[in-house]
């Protein structure tokens, strides 16, 4: 046990305190003062979920615990660097090590520790029925609508680029939701859903023309919902006829989507990764502007976002059209501009970025790199960029293997050969939790 100056230190990412802590902290003090670190927001998205309190409130929360001496603010996943700041003699932790993430973080406070003999202590970690309760009922409200409609607002003034990955199912919803990745340096998951036109109409084997109708693409809107909690985004195309559109934003703001984007062209909508392969006309700008304007007058609630993206880099009408549309469209109500190219090389995206960027701070910009896919989320940032949208990618993953399955069945006249390429007859049973 520690001598009476000891340092003990834990980090809590949580936005309750349930008997869990509790009795970590009961376990804490018998080896000298306990000092709490409370995970800031941002780490949190990457780590765990998007907290329901504010750092600061959930730094309160832990205030309030009696045996609690001092509570600090851990601003990295990672425990070294706080560690070196504090020096604690030991470091307090559940034995819930299982997840790669869980394992990443071990091995950082391991490593730390070594360094100047510090001692991890590891308690069992609770999970009764009453705990795994409440995870439950903190997740069940995240998906709330109320909840989680402004939190795509929230996430932009909390990260430094919004990673938002296309989903069109139920299942992709639930990769999006629970994907995180673990390296030595890095905890990491996509941040919101992007609900694509393109794959959307796609998945049902329609094209992409605004074919498929809004009850169509809200029924695929509720599925993801009822599976995950993240932000979503969803592609409005054109938007319609703006007497179309204002019944839109409502619907969409009652489900709990969190922002519509929709497009300055007017009549047939083809795909823009068409460009002006196809006849695709821009609309007007002050056409375009009241659209956006109707679409802001009919949103009821302050949190949710329209979008406006343009399409001139698209339609080749220049970087001049683009950016006189983007600060018009600003000026209608838009809450943010994306712009959107499909070059192989990302220059007129980024020239566009700094343009804008010039006279405009504020205004989120959001971009699609489909085609110039060598950029990185880094160098976008540089640019003023704040949501960044994979745009299609687990739909383009999904159908060759689901082709090649198909190719090897018929080839083969029996399923042996494609067996090992699939997930496995029980990971698939046990892939979906039952409440
Ligand atoms: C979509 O994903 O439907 C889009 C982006 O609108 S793009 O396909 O690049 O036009
Ligand atoms: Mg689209």
């Amino acid at each position: 046990m520690g001598s009476d100056n000891s340092i003990v230190y834990t980090c809590f990412c949580t936005d309750i305190i349930h008997e869990g802590h509790l009795n970590l902290i009961n376990e804490a003090k018998k080896y000298g003062d306990v000092v709490v670190g409370v995970l800031c927001d941002a780490q949190m998205v990457k780590y765990n979920r998007f907290p329901l309190k504010s750092t600061s409130e959930r730094v309160k929360l832990v205030e309030e615990i009696p045996d609690v001496s001092k509570v600090i603010i851990q601003d990295q996943i990672m425990y070294d660097k706080v560690v070196e700041e504090l020096r604690p003699d030991y470091i307090i932790h559940g034995d819930n090590w299982s997840e790669d993430s869980m394992k990443v973080i071990r091995q950082n406070i391991v490593d730390v520790l070594d360094k100047y003999g510090g001692e991890l202590i590891e308690v069992p970690y609770t999970f009764n029925e009453n705990i795994q309760k409440v995870d439950r009922q903190m997740r069940e409200q995240l998906s709330m609508p109320e909840l989680r409609r402004g939190r795509l607002k929230k996430l932009l003034d909390m990260v430094p680029v919004v990673k938002t990955i296309e989903v069109h199912s139920g299942l992709t919803g639930l990769i999006a939701e629970k994907t995180v990745i673990a390296d030595e340096e890095h905890i990491d998951q996509f941040d919101a859903m992007w609900v694509s036109s393109l794959c959307d109409s796609t998945e049902k084997g329609k094209p992409d023309i605004e074919l498929v109708d809004m009850t169509s693409r809200f029924r695929t809107i509720n599925d993801i919902m009822e599976v995950t909690t993240k932000p979503i985004i969803f592609d409005g195309d054109t938007g319609g006829i703006a007497e179309h559109f204002v019944y839109t934003v409502r619907s969409l703001e009652r489900m709990g989507v969190s922002a519509v984007i929709i497009e300055d062209k007017i009549g047939l909508k083809k795909n823009s990764l068409f460009g002006t392969e196809v006849k695709q006309t821009q609309d007007e700008i002050g056409h375009f502007c009241e659209k956006i304007a109707a679409g802001k007058n009919a949103q009821l609630s302050d949190d949710f976002m329209i979008i406006a993206r343009i399409e001139s880099l698209i339609l080749e009408q220049g970087m001049e059209d683009a950016l006189k549309r983007a600060f018009a469209f600003r000026d209608a109500g838009a809450d943010g501009i994306m712009i959107h190219s499909r070059r192989k090389e990302p220059d007129e995206i980024l020239e566009f970025c700094d343009k804008f960027r010039e006279k405009d701070k504020e205004t989120p910009i959001v971009v699609v790199p489909s085609s110039y896919n060598t950029i990185t989320e880094e160098e976008l940032i540089k640019h003023g960029v704040n949501i960044v949208i994979y745009a299609n990618q687990l739909l383009r993953a999904a159908f060759p293997a689901m082709q090649n399955a198909a190719k090897s069945i018929l080839k083969h006249h029996r399923a042996h050969e494609i067996d090992e390429e699939l997930l496995s007859i029980k990971d698939i049973i046990t892939l979906i939790d039952e409440l």
